[in-house]
């Protein structure tokens, strides 16, 4: 090529760790790798091996730097488990006995008793996840930050971006992750983010797939439509009642068609879906839309006779949230609550304030209102508190009213306000 350089065909990637936080466990745990390992059941202190262990060989120390010496057969199986607990991941030798991200640990100790169960630690997941997008980073800096485990990168401009559709450097990124961390991730490189987050499924683990778009025919119409990143169980249902299984039977479809059955923006984006046209750029700076706190209780609790723990509970989850807003420097108008039922139905609530905020105070009491809307005819599973609408803090508009104290607690405030005592009731109902 002399002198001219070709138009540069557009190359996104999309990596995603493997199992990742199971991975994140045995890089702790080394002794366990290649067995079935899964992720959850609650929380129990990370040092009760440890405990364990000063009981069994006293003539020996045993702190956080022995944590690989401890015998596999010390560690805890999911045989016998009784709790409510949920799965957040496992590895893949417990995957081939069925066992998934969501499923009940008791349903998983049906299909693989011998499996090891280890509790979670988000901060060491947070840790990773943060480790593995500076490493990205470096090497490619448009990165989108889709969650804990996931990102896109854009490749068409890196240097090397292109050499063999976006391989080489889809292998460097994955050796440079695996020698830093000693963590495996997958990549699929395509030319947009619909097919990339696609292509990064196809090679699981510590794959690389490159699709070109002479493949799509090949590779993407034969998947079921539930591949598609946003298409639902919902559209999925309606999609199977036309006999529409397969993206390449969607992509058969009309788009006028389409549009008369699902609307007209969902149903053109369902036909450009299908034949892998998206045009959606790589964003590299991502605002939070909500944050929220959730917790599962031990056992179901009843509205009124649990009041008062439901209260407490209440009001620590509005803090949290309080809490989370204020460190990370967002605040947000609409305050929304989540109730599951002992039968798993599950309610969402919400109410949009006419200011934003980030105090504990106005989100409990905004929540507290919601509750008011609920019908409880069951016992609670699950209880959670949402803020949406967020806009960062020094962005926000000041509420026309009391100026002065949105400025010293919602607006400005980056550390938790050593928050006056919330009383829980506040609300009439906990
Ligand atoms: P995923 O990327 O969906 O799953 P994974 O990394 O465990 O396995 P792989 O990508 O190899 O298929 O999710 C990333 C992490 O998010 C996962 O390790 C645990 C957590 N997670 C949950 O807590 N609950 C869930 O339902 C899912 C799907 C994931
Ligand atoms: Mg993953
Ligand atoms: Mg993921």
């Amino acid at each position: 090529m002399l002198g001219q350089t070709p138009a540069l065909m557009r190359r996104i990637a999309h990596l995603d760790m493997d199992a990742f936080y199971a991975s994140v466990e045995l890089l702790r745990y080394p002794q366990l790798k290649g067995l079935p390992v899964v992720i959850g059941g609650g929380r129990r202190p990370e040092d009760n091996l440890l405990a364990r262990m000063r009981h069994l060989q006293p003539e020996r120390e045993w702190d956080t730097s022995h944590l690989a010496d401890i015998p596999v057969d010390i560690f805890p199986r999911l045989d016998g488990y009784t709790g409510r607990g949920v799965i957040t991941t496992a590895t893949y030798a417990a995957r081939a006995f069925g066992v998934g991200s969501a499923m009940g640990v008791m349903k998983a100790a049906q299909l693989c008793p011998q499996a090891i169960l280890l509790p979670v630690d988000f901060e060491q997941y947070r840790h990773y996840s943060r480790r593995f997008k500076e490493i990205v980073r470096d090497i490619a800096p448009v990165v989108e930050d889709r969650g804990v485990d996931e990102i896109y990168i854009d490749f068409t401009h890196v240097p090397g971006g292109q050499r063999e559709d976006g391989r080489v450097l889809a292998r460097l990124i994955q050796k440079s992750i695996t020698d830093d961390t000693g963590l495996t991730c997958s990549i699929g490189v395509a030319p947009n983010k619909l097919l990339a987050k696609m292509a990064s499924e196809l090679n699981k683990p510590n794959g690389i797939s490159i699709l070109k778009p002479e493949d799509l025919q090949e590779k993407i119409w034969p998947l079921s439509c539930r591949k598609i990143n946003g298409i639902g169980p919902k559209a999925e249902a309606k999609l199977k009642v036309h006999g529409i299984h397969t993206i390449g039977e969607l992509a058969a479809c009309e788009r006028d068609w389409l549009t008369k059955h699902f609307g007209k923006s969902y149903g053109a984006w369902l036909f450009d879906a299908a034949h892998g046209v998206d045009e959606r750029p790589v964003v590299t700076e991502s605002e939070p839309v909500s944050m929220s706190r959730e917790t599962t209780f031990e056992k179901d609790l009843h509205v009124q006779h649990d009041r008062a723990a439901l209260g407490d509970i209440f009001t620590r989850l509005c803090q949290q949230v309080a809490t989370d807003l204020q460190r990370k420097g967002y605040v947000g108008k609409t305050i929304g609550i989540k109730l599951r039922f002992d039968n798993f139905q599950s309610v969402t609530r919400d109410n949009t304030l006419a200011f934003f905020t980030a105090d504990p105070l106005a989100i409990r009491q905004a929540a507290g209102q919601c509750l008011k809307r609920i019908e409880f005819k069951r016992r609670i599973r699950l209880l959670g508190v949402r803020v949406g609408s967020l806009v960062k803090a020094v962005d926000a508009p000041l509420p026309p009213s009391d100026t002065e104290k949105s400025l010293s607690s919602a607006i400005t405030a980056q550390e938790p306000t050593p928050s006056k005592e919330i009383s829980h009731e506040q609300a009439d109902l906990f």
